[in-house]
């Protein structure tokens, strides 16, 4: 069906019409996004994307992410409009109150036809760029008969501005994701006024300069726009096109103005603004035969679905479940049995290596058995140990590579994991040092947010590093990372329970999973290797105490461990009783029921807890007056044994803390 203009304006003047009375109603949001991008999200909606609102989840369908977040009235507009189930004109009459599907910004966890939890401005492009290269890597693999679609971004000049951007275009740019399109809301407007008080990047040339295409239409334009849209397809490169636009087009007085960026129009100003554009009827009143006209739009992509489905019956009834265990994110049936005999081949042979180098030996049986895993590093390969046999380089050549070089960019690599995992058919792994999750941490807080099975593997997770000193020394980090909600942080201690905490976050399909692992080699303390995962309840007894109640409890993760097994002979030697439980996750710990606490914790009167970090989170196992043997400020370069000694992180020093309190 084409379009005439007038036709066109009725469909777009319902989307303005709509995120006019939802913020209005709403006495909050932002009108001018939506106002201003109608026309191109008009185009894209009636004209491009392959979609069936009916089945939002359809796997081949074509992306679309409003990377501008607060604009958010838009996308729930066009889901009302196009028939989305489960977004009624109720639910726009919601906006932003509590319990709707309707939030302030698009959660992808709460409405359906809602790709990524948008809103901290930036993440939505870079999401966006894993997106495409999921699309890529699952096409190469299944084929294009069932994997062939385009990811669209609606960019704001916030998502622009953002440090994240550039991360993402620059690698999407290097990776020649042709299928990816990014519509730049040219409106030259922010928050604080016009862009020109702030900006005056040529985006333009800016994304060229990235290896992409760009080029500039007027925003206002459909067949403009449309063209544009069509000359991206052909290109064998990502596009930019930037829309010259209007923010809240169509209000006679704030149109153009910051005024239509964050508040409701008021009364009057919309009543001017839905006269001057032709729209007739009351809040939230869209025409019968309007609303019919986009609804048949929404269907029109059913035909290509029905062709999709009928394409995907030729595949082999092999091929057909690999493909829907991998979009349901299910493990390989072989996977717990090849950690289990990794582990019975450790005890058989045990290994005294750093964790970075345990968790390479893990992958090394992981990968042959989990097609999805996709690993990479941003620029630290060597030393995350994250690239293993069986892992090639993902390249533009070769899109069958599981291997991607994110390069220095550890905001772009956590974003472009979240788009890998949304899009769905693989399980993303990447690594940087420890220190450096604060680069990435914007999007880890996407993945805990939106729950997704996201994994960092994140070396040099201590002072134990040595030399680098205290720039690259993490502190603070590991207790940062376990207050976050749903997130999940293991500091393994030796190759067993590094084994055990890759089992535990790969089996995990509702939420991200940090590795934390040692760059110094660390001995084998576990004995056992059985099919039990005892890593699994964030900690277990490793030593009891021997002849009697247990006076002292050393508490201890990762490198530490090591420290409080020899403080526990040490203390024996003194006639002192201690058992040592091992805590290769505090939070996890912290989330059994209180029967599994307290057996795990004990009752001993000294609670003593071995961390090199920050003490904050461990009064919730020692308590308010257990003794914290770690750091109280940050690093120092040195070699490592050096440092450790310098901060009194010892078994000397624990065996003293212990003996002190025993005597008091
Ligand atoms: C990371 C981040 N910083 C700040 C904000 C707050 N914020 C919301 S919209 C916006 C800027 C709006 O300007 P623009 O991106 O041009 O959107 P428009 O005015 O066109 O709607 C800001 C600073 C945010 N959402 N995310």
């Amino acid at each position: 069906m084409t379009l005439d203009r007038a036709q066109h304006d009725k469909l777009a003047n319902a989307i303005r019409a709509l995120a006019m009375d939802g913020v209005e109603q709403a006495k909050s949001g932002h009108p001018g996004l939506p106002m201003g991008a109608a026309d191109v999200a008009t185009v894209l909606f009636t004209r491009v994307l392959k979609y069936d609102a009916a089945e939002p989840r359809w796997p081949d369908r074509d992306r679309f992410v409003l990377s501008a977040g607060h604009g958010s009235m838009l996308l729930y507009a066009l889901l009302y409009l196009t028939g989305t189930p489960g977004m009624e004109l109720d639910d726009l009459k919601k906006f932003r109150q509590l319990g709707s599907v309707t939030p302030g910004h698009p959660e992808n966890f709460e409405t359906a036809g809602v790709e990524t939890t948008t809103g901290p401005l930036g993440q939505g492009l870079a999401t966006s760029v894993g997106m495409a290269m999921a699309e890529r890597m699952l096409a190469a693999e299944f084929g294009k008969k069932v994997v062939d679609h385009h990811t669209y971004v609606l960019a704001s000049d916030g998502d622009l501005m953002e440090g994240i951007s550039q991360e993402a275009i620059a690698l999407a740019g290097h990776q020649k994701l042709n299928k990816l399109i990014v519509f730049w809301d040219d409106n030259g407007i922010s928050i604080d006024g016009p862009l020109t008080i702030s900006d005056s990047v040529d985006q333009v040339a800016r994304f060229k300069a990235c290896g992409w295409r760009s080029e500039r239409v007027d925003g206002h334009d459909p067949d403009a726009i449309e063209a544009a849209i069509r000359r991206a397809q052909k290109s064998n490169k990502p596009t930019m096109i930037a829309c010259k636009t209007v923010i809240g087009f169509g209000a006679p007085k704030k149109a153009g103005t910051s005024k239509a960026h964050g508040e409701p129009l008021g009364a009057e100003e919309l009543a001017a603004a839905k006269k001057a554009l032709g729209i007739t009827g009351g809040a939230f009143e869209i025409a019968p035969d309007l609303l019919k006209t986009w609804r048949n739009f929404g269907a029109a992509g059913a035909a290509a679905r029905k062709e999709w489905q009928a394409r995907y019956e030729t595949l082999s009834e092999r091929k057909r479940a690999e493909f829907e265990r991998r979009l349901a994110h299910k493990i390989p049936a072989k996977l717990d049995k090849a950690i289990v005999a990794h582990k019975k081949a450790l005890i058989a042979n045990p290994v005294t290596v750093a964790t970075r180098k345990a968790s390479e030996l893990a992958l090394d049986v992981i990968v042959p058995v989990m097609p999805e895993l996709v690993s990479g590093s941003a620029d630290l390969t060597p030393s995350n140990n994250t690239k293993v046999k069986g892992l090639d380089d993902f390249t533009p050549k070769t899109p069958k590579g599981r291997y991607i070089r994110y390069g220095i960019r550890e905001h772009g690599m956590a974003a472009a994991m979240n788009g890998i995992t949304l899009h769905g058919g693989f399980r993303p792994a990447g690594g940087t040092f420890l220190v450096f999750a604060d680069y990435a941490r914007p999007s880890m807080r996407l993945a805990a947010l939106m729950g997704l099975p996201v994994i960092y593997v994140m070396t040099h997770d201590s002072i134990g590093l040595g030399e680098d000193g205290p720039t690259h020394q993490p502190v603070e980090h590991i207790a940062s990372l376990r207050a976050m909600p749903k997130m999940r942080v293991f500091r393994p201690a030796d190759a067993i329970e590094t084994a055990e905490a890759w089992q535990l976050a790969l089996d995990r399909t509702d939420g991200p999973t940090v590795l934390a692992l040692s760059r110094q080699n660390l001995a084998q303390l576990r004995t056992d290797g059985t099919a039990t995962n005892r890593s699994a309840k964030g900690a277990y007894e490793l030593l009891p105490a021997e002849g009697g109640k247990a006076q002292v409890t050393l508490f201890a993760s990762g490198s530490e461990l090591e420290i409080a097994v020899t403080a526990r002979k040490q203390l024996a030697e003194k006639g002192m009783r201690a058992r040592v439980v091992s805590v290769p996750s505090l939070e996890l710990l912290l989330q059994q029921d209180e029967a599994t606490q307290a057996q795990v914790i004990g009752n001993a009167s000294i609670k003593i807890a071995i961390e090199a970090g920050v003490r904050f989170g461990w009064d919730a196992v020692i308590g308010h007056d257990g003794v914290f043997v770690g750091m109280h400020s940050f690093g120092a370069s040195g070699p490592y044994k050096d440092v450790y000694k310098h901060f009194g992180i010892t078994p000397e020093a624990v065996v003293e803390a212990a003996v002190k309190r025993h005597n008091l």
